[in-house]
């Protein structure tokens, strides 16, 4: 706050986060201040002290001192290692995902951001957030690399496209506002006219605004349905019958792999096993799920991780688990599971397993 008011040309500081990024940045301009003038101001001085008089002048030998020689190598070590213990620490808060955040699901791609909430509301160059909350965003590249960045957050996180991996970025804004939202990582032509904004809200604002309206039901809906449409539950059948695992209680345990080694399930590892089933396969299990690459776009995954997300399982938090509004495909599920339950995610993930059987065959009807 203070900083971001003395200092010209700095961006509001908007999150949790910018006004200790603003603390550090300051002393590093503090330091390279001193120094620099230090160091100039001494060359001239120096320069005109110790000028050559005359023309066979020859000066003095100078005997080390070890003293001196200790004393101008261990201060600057020291004040490096401040820069380096300080920064690096600020840097892991900034980075570090919480496991109590709300998620938000991302799409960058050329040249626009896309963004969907759990509850299912979509928005592009717009992101609405409540304020006070830590939240996640779970991205994806359509194309090229992109790098979302806030300045007001002081954070920024490239997004790099490809099978292996979300990018996250975790954040709490501190003050309600209308913020610059940038792609800061040069992709084509408009790369550019890639910008948004991000609107934080006050939590009774957000609320409202979240229930305006989401034509198409929750993320979990969406991904429910495609789980069906594409003969996911064929395979994966709740009841354990299926060639596949069962996915309820998946997310966020660790996972035994045919090759004796461990993984912890999240979005990254569920990502994986959809668009490259056999690089990780399943102890127990054949190498049978077909690779579904290019057969689904970055938006519908994110809705399957969401959907799966939604079985629970110990990474599960209250808000990838609940389905607000009761927005759920089947009547069935509003009954079953529209309730809010605030309870432990074990006791959801076992309601939510009945729901998903129930609405199985309402769905997808074979006969
Ligand atoms: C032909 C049957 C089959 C189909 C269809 C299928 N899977 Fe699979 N799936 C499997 C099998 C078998 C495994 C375990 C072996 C492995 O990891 O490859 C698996 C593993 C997984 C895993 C990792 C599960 C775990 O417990 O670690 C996920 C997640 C998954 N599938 C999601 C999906 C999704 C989403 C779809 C639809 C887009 C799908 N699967 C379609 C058979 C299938
Ligand atoms: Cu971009």
């Amino acid at each position: 706050m203070i900083i971001a008011s003395w200092m010209p040309f700095l961006p509001d500081e908007a999150s949790s986060v910018s006004a200790e990024v603003d603390a550090l940045y300051t002393y590093l301009v503090i330091i390279t201040i001193f120094f620099s003038t230090l160091i100039f101001v001494s060359i001239v001085y120096f320069a005109i002290k110790y000028r050559r008089r005359s023309k066979n002048e020859i000066p003095a030998k100078i005997n080390e001192s070890k003293a001196l020689e200790i004393t101008w190598t261990v201060i600057p070590f020291l004040l490096a290692m401040t820069m380096f213990v300080w920064g690096s620490s600020l840097y892991f808060k900034e980075y570090y995902i919480p496991k109590n955040a709300e998620d938000i699901y991302v799409v960058a791609k050329q040249w626009m951001w896309k963004f969907q909430h759990p509850e299912g509301q979509r928005e592009i160059n717009e992101l609405h957030i409540p304020v006070g909350r830590k939240i996640k965003l779970i991205m994806a590249s359509e194309d090229v690399i992109h790098s979302f960045f806030v300045p007001a957050f002081r954070l920024k996180e490239d997004v790099v496209p490809g099978p292996k991996r979300y990018s996250m970025l975790s954040f709490e804004a501190t003050r309600p506002g209308r913020y610059h939202l940038f792609c800061a990582e040069y992709c084509g032509t408009n790369h550019a006219g890639m910008i948004g904004w991000v609107n934080v809200m006050r939590p009774e604002e957000y609320e409202s605004w979240l229930s305006g309206g989401a034509a198409e039901g929750s993320m979990a809906a969406s991904g429910e349905k495609m789980f069906q449409d594409l003969g996911c539950v064929t395979c994966h059948r709740a009841d354990a019958q299926g060639r596949g695992p069962v996915l309820q209680g998946l997310f966020g345990k660790t996972q035994t792999l045919a090759n004796g080694e461990t993984v912890i399930a999240d979005e990254n590892y569920i990502r994986e096993s959809i668009l490259d089933p056999q690089a990780k396969v399943v102890s127990n299990f054949q190498p049978i799920m077909p690779n579904f690459k290019g057969q689904i776009s970055e938006e519908q995954l994110l809705q399957l991780v969401a959907y799966i997300k939604s079985l629970g399982g110990p990474g599960a938090t209250a808000s990838t688990l609940s389905n607000p509004g009761g927005e759920m495909s089947s009547p069935q599920m509003n009954q079953s599971s529209g309730a809010p339950n605030t309870s432990a995610p074990q006791s959801n993930a076992v309601k939510s397993t009945p729901s998903t059987e129930r609405s199985a065959p309402n769905e997808s009807r074979p006969k």
